[in-house]
């Protein structure tokens, strides 16, 4: 797996700069009874690992947690650029599984901030007392199943085996960073970053001449930001992204109060919606049901409402019908050119090459509103690209231009790029990425024909990142530490996707996709941003609470569609 190392131009003081906290890092005594066979191992100690790690230590489980990160948070811990936050209001994007929890924590803001987000993922850590199964700096190279054993051999950089009867990956959905193959960044003789390989530090902009590279959620987040402070900001936009405003605001005590009277109810809305997000009621009529003006009217209370979840729940068919679409995407037009001052600066922000929404819809605060600032810049980069970095900056369209930091906002390789980064193997030998090579497959997302007792959280053909993720998280969880103790009270030893169970998942998922504007696109959800990626549309948008029931009813009908193996003489 690339270290973060790969990914700025100036070393990387996240491997140096390790918090006292973490002195109480895994120390652990060998708990395993003598066998030093663990019964699971959790790749990753994102929200999804922690909750994972939790739940397997209540059941009196043996786990060990391997995080390549020197701290928790997954995510939030490396995505800590300038202007970093959640899209997701904060009382929705937090654990539910513990009432006191979510009482107790105090989120400040209606939109969470990325250093608000990690301190709610230490907390969740130190209040569970989690860190003691967590190995932090440490990668997971290789995790390969021996069938005589039925053990997973999980192999660590360093060279340490951990035999395990579970294996489960919470490596997360947007963990590989791209740096885009672009000539001469070695000759480059100032500061590069990637965004999700920040400086734990920071980094101090104060006149600076300052190149963006990449115009998606991540890059509307950071111009603002580095604007404010830079002397210069160059932004190169390869294609337009559509954003709506963030609308952050602190929290009104009394509305919290009220809320949190409600919370376990809330959830329960959620847990059963679309998204997993319960502020909003599922919409009930087609763009086309309405006037004009009544169209127009609705589109500017959502907008007004802010962020994205809200704007696309406007009308039933926006991710459906191109046209319904268009008038969405319209509105939006309309409003960057009443906001951006200088007509050609509008055209480019403008000139979008997919439907709203089907690639991520952003929130920005004050994005469109940053190019009218005298020390930005905006060049278009779709007719000419950058050819090459300098030794003093980079050139596009036979220009050069001079900077002293260059951000990469280029995004990851997402859902598949952290487990592709790892050696799985299952049965048989077969490699993982060999199976996938084609695109993903998996059994509702959650497991792997040929690989036992291999499960992945929120992976490719779950809701993953087409839903509020921690709320998905809770439910792989919930799901897996579920089948492991059904599992043990039959006696069964192994679980393994059906490989025609697999198949007509990987059929379904696609049949609830075909009719989106999603397929039709090409983004991060379907892996068009790596190149040789194969291009599917990867994750399954259903809708959550659909998703959630046939999971359930999987399990409910003794987990259908998997192959439960007992244990025999030789592993009982
Ligand atoms: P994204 O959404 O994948 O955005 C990456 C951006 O980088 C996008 O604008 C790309 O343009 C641009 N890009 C990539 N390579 C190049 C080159 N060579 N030249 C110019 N521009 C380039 O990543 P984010 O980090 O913003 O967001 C990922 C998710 O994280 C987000 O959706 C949230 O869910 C959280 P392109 O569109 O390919 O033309």
């Amino acid at each position: 797996m690339a270290t973060g190392h790969e990914f700025t131009s100036v070393g990387q003081p996240q491997r140096t700069q390790k918090l006292k906290r973490q002195k109480t890092n895994m120390q652990q005594s060998d708990t395993t009874g003598g066998s030093g066979i663990l019964d699971a191992v959790v790749v990753g100690a994102g929200f999804a690992g922690l909750y994972m790690v939790k739940r397997l230590a209540d059941q009196g489980r043996t786990v060990r947690c391997i995080e390549a990160a020197s701290d928790v948070g997954g995510t939030w811990y490396w995505n800590k650029y300038p202007g970093a936050q959640c899209d997701v209001e904060s009382l929705e994007y937090s654990y539910g599984f513990d009432n006191a929890l979510q009482q107790d924590w105090h989120w400040t803001e209606r939109f969470a901030r990325q250093p608000e987000i990690l301190a709610y993922a230490r907390h969740v850590a130190d209040r569970f007392n989690l860190r003691r199964h967590i190995r932090f700096d440490t990668r997971v190279e290789s995790a390969v199943y021996d069938e005589s054993s039925r053990l997973w051999q999980v192999t660590l950089a360093g060279g340490e085996t951990l035999r395990t009867r579970i294996c489960i990956m919470g490596t997360g959905n947007l963990t590989a960073p791209r740096v885009p193959d672009i000539p001469g960044l070695d000759r480059f003789k100032g500061r590069w970053y990637h965004s999700s390989r920040w400086p734990n530090e920071g980094v101090d902009f104060t006149g600076m001449r300052v190149a963006l590279i990449g115009t998606g959620s991540t890059g509307i987040q950071i111009t603002p930001v580095v604007a404010a402070q830079a002397a210069h900001l160059t932004v190169f936009q390869r294609s337009p992204n559509f954003v709506v405003p963030g609308i952050n605001r602190d929290l009104d005590p009394q509305h919290v109060r009220a809320y949190k009277a409600t919370y376990p109810e809330t959830r329960l809305v959620a847990k059963h919606s679309q998204y997993g997000v319960a502020g909003m009621l599922p919409p009930t009529q087609s763009a086309f049901d309405v006037s004009p003006q009544e169209r127009q009217a609705r589109y500017e209370k959502m907008w007004g409402f802010g962020s994205h979840t809200p704007f696309l729940t406007a009308f039933t068919d926006l991710l459906l019908d191109q046209k319904a679409n268009d008038t969405a995407a319209d509105f939006v037009r309309g409003k960057v050119r009443e906001i951006v001052k200088d007509p050609k600066v509008a055209d480019i922000l403008t000139a979008f090459d997919h439907p709203l929404g089907a690639r991520r819809l952003c929130a920005g605060n004050n994005y469109y509103e940053t190019f009218n600032r005298p020390n930005v810049t905006l060049v278009n980069v779709k007719p000419a690209p950058i050819e090459t970095f300098t030794e003093k900056g980079l050139v596009a369209g036979g220009v050069e231009h001079e900077f002293d930091i260059v951000i990469f906002a280029t995004g990851f390789d997402a859902m598949t790029g952290a487990l592709r980064e790892i050696d799985i193997r299952g049965r048989g030998n077969q490699s993982l990425n060999d199976k996938w090579k084609d695109g993903p497959a998996t059994y509702l997302g959650l497991m792997i024909a040929g690989f036992p007792n291999l499960f992945i959280i929120t992976g490719p053909g779950s809701p993953s990142v087409k839903s509020n993720v921690v709320l998905s998280i809770e439910q792989h969880v919930d799901w897996i530490s579920d089948c492991l103790a059904a599992l043990d009270q039959r006696g069964i030893e192994t679980i393994e996707a059906d490989a025609q169970a697999e198949a007509n998942w990987v059929a379904h998922v696609n049949e609830v996709a075909a009719p989106t504007l999603y397929v039709k696109t090409d983004s991060w959800y379907t892996g068009a941003n790596v190149p040789g990626k194969p291009k599917v549309f990867m994750p399954y948008v259903g809708g959550i609470g659909r998703y959630r029931k046939i999971c359930d009813e999987v399990a409910a009908d003794n987990y259908r569609g998997f192959v439960l193996r007992p244990k025999t003489p030789a592993t009982a």
